[in-house]
């Protein structure tokens, strides 16, 4: 059967049903409901904020990277996050949209990002604790999306899944040598980690009982796991690595249950997490602000590289 993108009917419904119940992709030329692909778009184009805004807080030590070694680290994983934006962009534009309004949505404030970036890098221990907490998170939510039921976002996670691998483990490193370096360092290295502990917890999203979309993306396969059952498995798989490295977790609940299997840990503040995803959060103002003054900067080179696809075109189709 040929589907097309023509009005709903059963028919398209129906063919729909069966691939999410098969587990087949869903692709761009495929039939899809209005509330699939505008989920899709939700989801990816929030998720493209969220690498292009996340370049911000590391960004801001490049210049003042320690060594030529740890600049050069630095610049190749904000380069990556550009590259993950622009990836999820492209994949957000196969749904129909325009990459150019989801941008100006987000400076506008009508669409969000991630909540983690609202928070300020404070010193050098920060870029390894980003490393290791936020795209140790960033993994564990990534790595099921790239079985996501739609092509072009599946697609897209498996390459930015393996450079968010080597962004765990530059930042985990880094944090590895100053842990073996004087008090001084180990003490900022305790610091960054309590203050990035709680908003990791929270990148997850809001407990599954609050989570108004999870139910809906999980039965059509856009997510695979929970909010609740992701951030489970990345504490389950960070508190090893905290005890390797020498630091402690700023929860007190925190303790292995044996019968569970898992280990319990206490509640984010859950207050601070509405507030920083309504905009009230330490650094929104910032980060929104940057953002569009860069993309008010950029508007010569999209006018000249538009200019010159337009002359390119009329020159090819003139041969
Ligand atoms: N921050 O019903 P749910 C990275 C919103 S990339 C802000 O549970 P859903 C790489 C949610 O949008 C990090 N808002 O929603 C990197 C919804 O609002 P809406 C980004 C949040 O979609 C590392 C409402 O709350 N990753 O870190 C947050 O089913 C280092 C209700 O929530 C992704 O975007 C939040 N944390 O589940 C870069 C991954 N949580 O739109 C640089 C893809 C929830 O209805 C340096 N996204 N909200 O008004 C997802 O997996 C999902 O969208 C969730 C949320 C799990 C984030």
């Amino acid at each position: 059967m040929t589907v097309t993108q023509e009005a709903p009917d059963s028919a398209h419904q129906a063919h729909f049903d069966a691939a999410i119940a098969a587990d087949r992709r869903i692709e761009p030329r495929d039939w899809m409901p209005e509330g699939y692909r505008k989920t899709l778009v939700r989801q990816v184009s929030q998720h493209a904020h969220s690498e292009i805004i996340g370049m911000q807080p590391e960004g801001d030590w490049i210049a003042s990277a320690p060594s030529l070694r740890r600049k050069a680290i630095l610049l190749a994983k904000v380069q990556d996050e550009a590259g993950h934006g622009l990836y999820l962009y492209a994949a957000a534009e196969t749904l129909g949209v325009d990459r150019a309004d989801l941008t100006q949505r987000l400076v506008d404030g009508r669409q969000k990002y991630s909540s983690i970036f609202n928070y300020p890098s404070l010193t050098f221990a920060d870029v390894g604790v980003i490393g290791w907490l936020v795209d140790g998170a960033a993994i564990c939510n990534q790595v099921p999306l790239c079985r996501s039921s739609f092509g072009p976002y599946a697609r897209a996670m498996v390459r930015i899944c393996k450079e968010e691998s080597f962004h765990q483990r530059q930042g985990y490193e880094l944090l590895m040598r100053m842990m073996e370096g004087t008090e001084g360092q180990r003490a900022m290295v305790q610091d960054a980690v309590d203050r990035w502990w709680w908003p990791s917890l929270m990148m997850f999203g809001p407990p599954d009982d609050e989570s108004p979309n999870t139910a809906r993306s999980m039965a059509w396969g856009i997510k695979r796991n929970t909010n609740d059952e992701l951030r489970q498995k990345f504490v389950d798989m960070t508190v090893p690595q905290a005890d390797k490295l020498g630091v402690t977790l700023p929860d007190p609940e925190l303790v292995w249950n044996d019968e569970r299997g898992h280990y319990d840990f206490g509640d984010p503040d859950w207050n601070e997490f509405k507030q920083v995803v309504s905009g009230a959060g330490p650094c929104n103002a910032e980060r929104i602000a940057r953002r569009r003054a860069a993309h008010e900067k950029g508007a010569w080179v999209r006018e000249a590289a538009a200019a010159h696809a337009r002359k390119h075109n009329t020159e090819e189709a003139a041969v």
